[in-house]
């Protein structure tokens, strides 16, 4: 660890305490003049601190950008981005992690960057990832389940991530399936699940999140300017991103917990919720045939249920989904 981290760590372990010029050096083992210099660069990098005489600095509030150390200040979980791998700009943070996670990274490290220049969402699709405007993270997870099971995890992240955002923002996120979070009819966010695993074992499981959180109209651009939309286009206002990663990560903490303590049915409940186009007709096309169905949710292990023309309920696993109608509704 650098003296600059553990400087922060030690001046923010009580918040509201004054932590000496001397007790710094000491525990540092750094002069005080190279304390007083270490003040002067966090003062730049926007941490405002307050020094006085005889009682010594304190942090009075952390700069709004993302960092190792933004993200631990403040932060409720219990072992969820404990440890943290920030990078300014990344190809991906999928890619991160499977490094970091072949290199052993423990159970609940989170990978975060401000920017991926290659982001990557399902099936070799790309996912646009804007400087500074969203949420991209990976999540590595070591859970102890049959690597069959991976996909609810998908689900389980899915629910977290729309409850923090109805708390947080007071949104009102709908889920299509699997993985898309919607709101009015647009894609704000997106999950990626990954695992490395053996025939019955699990090594690691990658969750990527992408969210929109910033992004303006002109900031999207294409397709995506009929198809995407941000928290700050749906709310009017402009959030912190390090105060909505905290919560998400408390929120996925607490599924997590729920899910590998309960199972699946508590996930499944919750997740149809916010199921979009619950009750309605969809199309659906597998390998074969294309049929018009009404969506009912998901099954007792996250599948698709749908109810064909003939009445006859069906469960899909894999199928492509038309969930929106020829006007876009
Ligand atoms: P997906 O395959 O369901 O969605 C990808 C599709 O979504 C694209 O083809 C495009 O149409 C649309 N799209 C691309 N970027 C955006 C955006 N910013 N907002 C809305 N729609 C978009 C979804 O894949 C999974 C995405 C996971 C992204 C995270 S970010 C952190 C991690 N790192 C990484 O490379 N991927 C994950």
């Amino acid at each position: 660890e650098s003296t600059r981290t553990r400087l922060i760590k030690i001046l923010s372990a009580e918040k509201d305490a004054y932590i000496s010029g001397q007790a710094l050096s000491e525990a540092l083992d750094i002069s005080r003049n190279a304390v007083w210099k270490h003040m002067k660069e966090l003062q730049k990098d926007g941490y405002e601190i307050e020094g006085k005489p005889r009682k010594g600095y304190r942090i009075l509030s952390f700069p709004n950008k993302l960092s190792t150390n933004t993200l631990q200040w403040g932060l409720h979980t219990k072992w969820l981005g404990r440890q943290t791998i920030h990078r300014d700009s990344t190809p991906s943070t999928q890619l991160v992690a499977h490094q970091a996670a072949r290199e052993m990274a423990e159970h609940g490290t989170v990978v975060i960057a401000d920017e991926q220049t290659k982001g990557r969402g399902r099936m070799d699709r790309s996912w646009y990832s804007a400087k500074e405007k969203g949420i991209w993270m990976s999540i590595i997870l070591r859970p102890g389940i049959q690597p069959h099971l991976a996909p609810q995890l998908t689900l389980m992240s899915a629910v977290a991530l729309a409850d923090a955002l109805r708390t947080h923002t007071g949104t009102t996120p709908l889920i299509k399936w699997p993985n898309d979070l919607l709101l009015s009819g647009k894609k704000t966010a997106g999950i990626l699940t990954e695992m490395q695993a053996e025939q019955d074992q699990i090594q690691y499981v990658v969750i990527g999140i992408g969210l929109n959180v910033n992004h303006q109209e002109a900031d999207f651009s294409g397709e995506l300017s009929d198809k995407a939309t941000s928290i700050s286009l749906e709310t009017g206002k402009t959030w912190s991103v390090i105060g909505l990663v905290q919560d998400i990560l408390t929120s996925f903490e607490q599924s997590y917990e729920q899910y590998m303590e309960y199972g699946f049915p508590t996930i499944k409940e919750r997740w149809e919720e916010y199921g979009f186009k619950i009750g309605q007709e969809v199309s659906v096309r597998t390998l074969k045939e294309s049929w018009k169905a009404e969506f009912l949710g998901i099954s007792e292990d996250g599948a698709l249920l749908l109810r064909s023309p003939n009445g006859e309920t069906r469960q899909m696993y894999s199928a492509e989904i038309d969930w929106f109608d020829e006007k876009g509704q």
